[in-house]
């Protein structure tokens, strides 16, 4: 009778594992994005295994989501990406019966015109993009992108290896908006990035190796997104963060679901977790960006609302622009203006 019982009790435990050993959801997100406790969490919680997997620009994210549509359940393009999937008509639906922490989304980061009603979009945080500089290297105000083109900083500045946004900030720079299509004005562009580059001002074009190099005084200067640096700021006490007098980009990584996507409910469970606000909460600590919600800002209290990276001014924000997408009509002389960039030596 006793090992009639000890089998009833193992078989019990055992099954709900078997069953729920299938479930699996699928989530590329970028890198260094998220609390990895976060990740272990939902799968404790839910039974649902994660497979997470990372990319390092939007347009890298582009080409893979594209060659395998199927392969991802969940994934975190900015809005102008959004944009572009949804032309493509690469996105499901979201359903909301099965996302009710959306609730806590900040107002105005609702209904925007990337993608009506977020019918397709969650937003996952939202940021700028501006420098991070080494206050003992620069004894100047850091308040304009010319600062990168000064030959003081010789082999000490780090640019963003980052189509849209080092094209962006080159524009404002010459008084443009990122979202020109002017081919004179992106010429222009092009060639200040490439004059710049050729003075040996540019230490490197990377991405996500900057933060750590910048908190080992590598560099003096380099573009950044806001998070990254303020992680990098939270190391190196001699770093800050400015958004230049000329403007710059704000943006919103949004959590999507693609058409093909194999696991849909098992991502609506993923994007509905990420929107609890204990779980944005952890993750919001964990990257410090800057969160869209409402129930984690109000857990994180003034650590979050006193901080001037997370929180920029009325003012800095009214001269940031979003991105708008490329149309793919345009996208290939963007792409070339770019890889002379890159190419140039
Ligand atoms: C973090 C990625 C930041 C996303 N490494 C910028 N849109």
């Amino acid at each position: 009778m006793k090992k009639v019982i000890a089998l009833l009790l193992a078989l019990a435990l055992f099954l709900p594992v078997c069953a729920l050993a299938d479930e699996v959801v699928n989530v590329f997100n970028w890198v260094d994005y998220i609390d990895e406790d976060v990740i272990k969490q939902f799968e404790e919680e839910t039974g649902i295994k994660v497979n997470y997997m990372c990319f390092t620009t939007n347009e890298d994210m582009m080409v893979q989501v594209e060659a395998s549509p199927s392969a991802f359940d969940v994934c975190f393009p900015s809005e102008y990406i959004v944009e572009r999937m949804l032309e493509k008509d690469l996105l499901a639906e979201l359903n909301y019966d099965n996302i009710p922490n959306a609730k806590y989304l900040l107002d105005n980061l609702r209904n925007p015109s990337y993608d009506a009603d977020n019918a397709h979009s969650m937003p996952y945080m939202w940021g700028t993009v501006g420098i991070l500089y080494n206050t003992t290297m620069v004894d100047e105000a850091v308040d304009s992108w010319g600062i990168l083109w000064d030959e003081k900083y010789t082999n000490n500045v780090f640019m963003l290896d980052s189509i849209r946004d080092s094209m962006g900030i080159t524009l404002r720079y010459l008084g443009y908006s990122m979202n020109t299509r002017d081919i004179l004005a992106l010429e222009a562009a092009k060639d200040k990035l490439i004059e710049q580059k050729q003075a040996g001002i540019v230490k490197a074009y990377q991405v996500d190796e900057t933060k750590d190099k910048m908190v080992m005084n590598e560099a003096a200067l380099a573009v950044m997104w806001s998070g990254d640096a303020q992680y990098a700021i939270d190391l190196n006490a001699d770093l800050a963060y400015a958004i230049p007098k000329e403007g710059s980009n704000v943006w919103v990584d949004c959590m999507v679901i693609p058409k093909d996507a194999k696991n849909k409910e098992n991502a609506e469970k993923f994007i509905d977790f990420l929107c609890r606000p204990d779980i944005a909460q952890k993750n919001c600590e964990a990257i410090w960006y800057s969160s869209p919600n409402s129930g984690a800002i109000e857990l994180m209290g003034e650590e979050y609302t006193s901080n001037p990276v997370m929180n920029p001014s009325a003012e800095d924000l009214a001269n940031c622009e979003y991105f708008n997408d490329i149309d793919s009509s345009f996208l290939a002389v963007y792409n070339a203006l770019w890889a002379e960039v890159r190419s140039a030596r």
